[in-house]
This record gives structure tokens, C-alpha cells and sequence, in this order.
């Protein structure tokens, strides 16, 4: 046996660890996820140091002026691509609710997911989940009890296992044509950094938050679910510090990122580069992937936003992913993809013209 057949057999053997080339190569926080779930993390990194995939939220379900109408997507008919990556929202899910707090039905949700799947895109979900404690929305912070009184030994610890239970049926109907689960990016407890959720900095303990993510892992695991890649994003933060303060570990995160908005005089360059270049430190240190899991300037006040402002923040950065957040069909104003007849079409349209910015079109398989 020649020494380039020894050498190519360790790095199989070694394959979990830091890898040959040099680049580490973690696996998926989920010993058990599927192999689909597995290869999908591994062609998204393949991806990354090609380009940064641009995602939507809601793409295929509305946009301005439309809802749930047959092959209808904003994003595509502004720029005449798909997006790469779709965001859902399970928020209220939980509840056993048909539709999610922004009126989407779950069963269109799942259809959507497998459409996407289906065409090679990637699905992520995020969960706005109603305050356990309290019953209120998401945004209640009347009370820094939440978190904790869903934890083992709390008030609430029944309630959020049915919950779990809910969710865990969710993720575990979602199947390809074949019956093959479908791999998701799921985003839980996001923006922690900041204070509006009820799982937010200053509605519970570091101790608290880590234990609601360790412990909403262990219990989906434990009912079978192992399509998941997991998304920790958080919202502000100055230093490496500040980032991994609340991170719950490298066996229950796969992707880690923060959302930020172009509010007007909010310096959000600059903030950007900052936050990323904490990102990249942190990412690069844990062999996890690096996202820009929501972003957006609300209404495109700027038609050039894409071009001037979002693509020098991703040029060479590396992120896997940078997600748009929502056209609503129902509340004016609140869009961040151009659509059809709006100002920022044709920049979006150079933008997706970029190569290393990916559209659906650009990402080759990514569940073999
Ligand atoms: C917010 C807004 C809300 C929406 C929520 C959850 O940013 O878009 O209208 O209900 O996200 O999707």
C-alpha cells in the first residue's frame, strides 16, 4: 500500500475530526440525523466557499398584494430567479392552531417544504412561539419567569411537552416523495441577544437559556427527530464574549449567525461588519457554519439596497446563507424582496447575477 492510499484511509478513518486539508470538519450536532440531514450540512459547506445563498421568508405562500396563489413567488418574478433558501414560521404551531400567527396554514407550509425540497432548495424554520407562561405572544415580556417555568420541575413543563410533542409530529411529517425526511435548518429562540422575546437576555439566566435549548434538542431527538441542522442567531452583541455568552454548545448547533435590519440611521454597515467579523472568529473556533439569518431594509426605500448595500456586507465573508425577511400580503409597507413593478427589481436582479451570490438555480444537489 502506497503512502497516498495510507494517507487517504486515516482521513477516512478520521473523517468526525479536523480534517486532512486542514479545515475542520465537524459533523452534525445530531449524532443520529439522518443522512440526508448529515450530507445537506456537508454540502453547505462545500457551498459556502463558493458563495452565500440568498433565502426568503415565505417566498412561495404570499407577497405584496397576493396570497397561497399557484406558482407565485415575489422573489422570483422581480428577478426571474428562485431563491436558494425558504424561511416558514411554526409560530403557534404549538398551540395545535391550524395556521401560524402570520395566517399561513401549516399543511400549505409542509407542501411548500416539499416543493422545495423537491426542486434542491433548503428549508429553515424559525418559531415565534406564544409565551408559555403567560399565554400571551412571543413579544410579552411581562414576566422573566417564562423560561423557566418550561423547564423540568416547572409550572409550565407539561404544557411545553405537549408542545414538543406538536412540533416533533410537525418535523416528523415532513418527508420527500419517497418518505425520506426532509433536513431543515431550525432556527429556535432567536435574536437572544436582545430583550422582546420572552426567551430574550433579560428575561432569563445564561444557565436558563442554555437549558431551554439543551433540553428542546434532547426532547425532539427523543421523540425521533432527526431531520434537523440547528440555527443559533442573536441579535446585537460587541465581542466574542457577548456572542458565545448564551451559546448552548457544539453538540446542539450547527449554524450560528445573527439577524440585522437596515433601520434608517441605525449604522447598519458598519454594525454588520462588526457582528460578522465576531461571527467569523467564533464560527471558525467551533467548526460551525456561518449565517446571516435575517436581514432586510423594511420596503426598500433604497432600490439599490442589494447591490450597494447588501453585497459588499457578503462579498468574501463566507456566510452559507443570508436570509430576507417577508413580503406581507397584509400589511403595507412590510416587504424586503422586490417585486414584480417595484423600484428594486432590476438591482435585485444584478445581485442574483452575481456567482457567488446562489439562487436555486446555482446549488447543485445538496441532499446526496
Ligand atoms: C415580524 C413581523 C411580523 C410577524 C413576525 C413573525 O418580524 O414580520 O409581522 O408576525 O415577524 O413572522
Amino acid at each position: 500500500m502506497n503512502s497516498k492510499i495510507l494517507s487517504l484511509l486515516a482521513c477516512m478513518m478520521l473523517s468526525t475530526l479536523p480534517s486532512c486539508t486542514g479545515t475542520r470538519t465537524l459533523p452534525t450536532s445530531d449524532p443520529d440525523a439522518t443522512p440526508q440531514t448529515a450530507a445537506l450540512l456537508s454540502n453547505l459547506r462545500t457551498l459556502a466557499a463558493r458563495g452565500t445563498m440568498i433565502g426568503h421568508q415565505d417566498a412561495l405562500a404570499y407577497g405584496v398584494g397576493w396570497y397561497d396563489e399557484p406558482d407565485r413567488c415575489d422573489f422570483r418574478d422581480a428577478c426571474g430567479r428562485y431563491p436558494a433558501l425558504f424561511g416558514w414560521e411554526v409560530g403557534e404551531l404549538e398551540l395545535g392552531a391550524a395556521h401560524s400567527l402570520d395566517s399561513i396554514y401549516f399543511n400549505r407550509i409542509r407542501d411548500y417544504m416539499k416543493t422545495v425540497c423537491a426542486r434542491g432548495g433548503v428549508n429553515t424554520l424559525s418559531w415565534h412561539a406564544r409565551n408559555p407562561l403567560t399565554g400571551g405572544d412571543a413579544w410579552d415580556v411581562s414576566s422573566d419567569r417564562a423560561v423557566e417555568s418550561i423547564l423540568p420541575g416547572g409550572e409550565k413543563n407539561a404544557l411545553y411537552q405537549e408542545w414538543l410533542d406538536r412540533l416533533s409530529a410537525f418535523f416528523l411529517s415532513l418527508k420527500d416523495g419517497d418518505g425520506t425526511p426532509i433536513p431543515v435548518i431550525f432556527r429556535p429562540f432567536h435574536e437572544l441577544t436582545g430583550s422582546w422575546f420572552w426567551w430574550g437576555r433579560d428575561l432569563c439566566a445564561v444557565e436558563q437559556y442554555v437549558s431551554l435549548w439543551r433540553y428542546t434538542a434532547r426532547e425532539l431527538r427523543a421523540r425521533g427527530v432527526h431531520n434537523l441542522l440547528w440555527a443559533y442567531s442573536a441579535a446585537g452583541y460587541g465581542s466574542v464574549e457577548e456572542f458565545a455568552e448564551r451559546y448552548p454548545g457544539d453538540e446542539y448547533v450547527d449554524i450560528v449567525g445573527f439577524d440585522a435590519y437596515d433601520l434608517p440611521d441605525s449604522g447598519f454597515s458598519d454594525d454588520v461588519r462588526a457582528r460578522t467579523a465576531i461571527l467569523l472568529e467564533f464560527a471558525a473556533a467551533h467548526g460551525k457554519l456561518p449565517a446571516l439569518t435575517e436581514t432586510g431594509s423594511e420596503g426598500l426605500k433604497n432600490p439599490a439596497w442589494f447591490e450597494e448595500v447588501l453585497y459588499p456586507l457578503l462579498q468574501g465573508q463566507g456566510f452559507s446563507y443570508v436570509m430576507l425577511w417577508r413580503n406581507a400580503y397584509d400589511i403595507p409597507g412590510h416587504f424586503y424582496a422586490a417585486w414584480p413593478g417595484h423600484a428594486s427589481a432590476s438591482g435585485l436582479k444584478t445581485f442574483v447575477g452575481r456567482d457567488d451570490i446562489l439562487t436555486l438555480d446555482k446549488v447543485g444537489s445538496l441532499y446526496e
